[in-house]
This record gives structure tokens, sequence and C-alpha cells, in this order.
């Protein structure tokens, strides 16, 4: 990121100002899973939308770097080469964004979260994982949830390399919450025993983040 780039503090005032007014009483909080393939408010968006902070880093894989940190028996810092040497797969899953757009069919190659633990080893105090981004973006989610099968960590969408516009050259995926819990320009993977709440789960946004639950904002 170069130096003048700064997050956009409007846009990021906007949106948390968003998520105040948007904060629904508990009794209106729809539980439950849906049959259907949309969460509840969702809609499906015309091509991919971009959502982030106002910056874009440029991360060439040259330059790119992934730091394993915390309460990890491996820590490392991975270059390109050993994150493509992890075992690569692709797989296909919908994507939920809390402005209500979600994306199906996503074909995404990459390294499953949990073959990444497999190599890295998170000792067993670690419960929770925060993910750091060349933006200075930070998401949280407790460990558990990021071993499902379609917890990814990907460099490739649709058969192309992913580009920097969604996070290339290597972001997150985390289907099974919505979209600002996989973050994009990843830059460090950190285990931790408690949970340490990310940019938006401290600006009004739900830590849980279910999008079958319309679960958005923190109570
Ligand atoms: N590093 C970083 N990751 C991020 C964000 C961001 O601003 N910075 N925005 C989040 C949000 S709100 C969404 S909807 C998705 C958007 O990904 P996309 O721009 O590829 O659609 O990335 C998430 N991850
Ligand atoms: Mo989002």
């Amino acid at each position: 990121m170069a130096n003048e780039e700064r997050p956009n503090d409007k846009l990021i005032a906007k949106k948390t100002e968003w998520a105040a007014a948007k904060r629904p009483a508990p009794s209106a909080r729809p539980g439950g899973v849906y049959a259907d393939r949309l969460p509840p408010g969702q809609h499906v968006a015309e091509g991919w939308p971009v959502l982030d902070l106002g910056v874009k880093p440029e991360v060439t894989t040259e330059k790119w770097s992934l730091t394993v940190d915390g309460l990890v028996a491996l820590p490392r810092v991975l270059d390109w080469p050993a994150f493509l040497d992890l075992p690569q797969i692709d797989d296909v899953s919908d994507f939920h964004c809390v402005t209500t757009w979600s994306t199906f069919d996503n074909r995404w190659r990459g390294t499953r979260f949990k073959d990444f633990c497999a190599a890295v080893k998170p000792s067993a105090e670690a419960r929770h994982v925060v993910f750091s981004s060349y933006d200075g973006y930070t998401t949280n989610l407790p460990l558990a949830a990021c071993l499902d099968d379609d917890v990814m960590i990907v460099h490739g969408y649709n058969g192309r390399p992913l580009t920097r516009d969604h996070g290339g050259p290597v972001r997150m995926i985390v289907p099974k919450r919505y979209a600002w819990k996989s973050a994009t320009w990843l830059r460090a993977v950190t285990f931790l025993a408690a949970d340490a709440p990310g940019f938006w789960e401290v600006r009004g946004y739900s830590n849980t983040a279910f999008p079958w639950d319309d679960d958005r904002f923190s109570e």
C-alpha cells in the first residue's frame, strides 16, 4: 500500500452509521434456516460488486507473503511458491454480502483452510482466528468455523487469477458467513485463544454474521 493511501474515513463513517440505523429490534429478527438458496433480505447481484474501504492495495505475487503467527506450532511466512505448494483444489459456493447482494456458483481455486491448518498446526489452545489484510482491514472467526470444507484461501476465480479489485492475489472465502468475514488482500493469519473483533465487528456489525439468520448487526 502506498504511504498516501488511507482507508476512506467518510465511507467508513457512512457504513458505521448505517449499521447503527439498521440494527433490528431483537423481536424483528427472523430466526432459523430458510429452505431457499437465497438468504433472507438478499438478492442475486448482477456481476460481482466490489466492496472495499476506498483503498485497493497493489500486491504482486512477488511481493506478496502470508504471515502465520499466534498460537501455532509452525509460525512462518509463506511466499507465493510456498503457498502454491499447499494442496490446491476447486470449490463452487455462494457468497452473501451484508449490503444485500449475493452471488451464486463462484468457482474458487486455492487451499482449503483446514489443509492450511494441517500444514501450520495451530496449537490446542487456539480457538479463534484473525485475518489481516494489506489495506489494514481485519476480521475474526472461530477456528471451528474455518475448518468447514468450503472455507478457502483463494487465488483463482472462475478459471482466472483473482483480480486486484477482488482482493488478489490472495483472499479468504467463508461462504457460510456474510462476506465481510472474507478478508481480501490477505496478509496474515493469527491464531488466538480469545476472540478479537475485527474492523466491522467493532463498528456495529454482527460478530457471528450468519446470512441464513439475517444476522447483520450486533445487538
Ligand atoms: N481487506 C479487506 N477485506 C474485505 C473488505 C475490505 O474492505 N478490506 N470488505 C469486505 C466486504 S464488506 C465484502 S462484501 C467483501 C467484498 O469482496 P469483493 O469486493 O471482492 O466483492 O470483502 C470483504 N473483505
Ligand atoms: Mo460487504
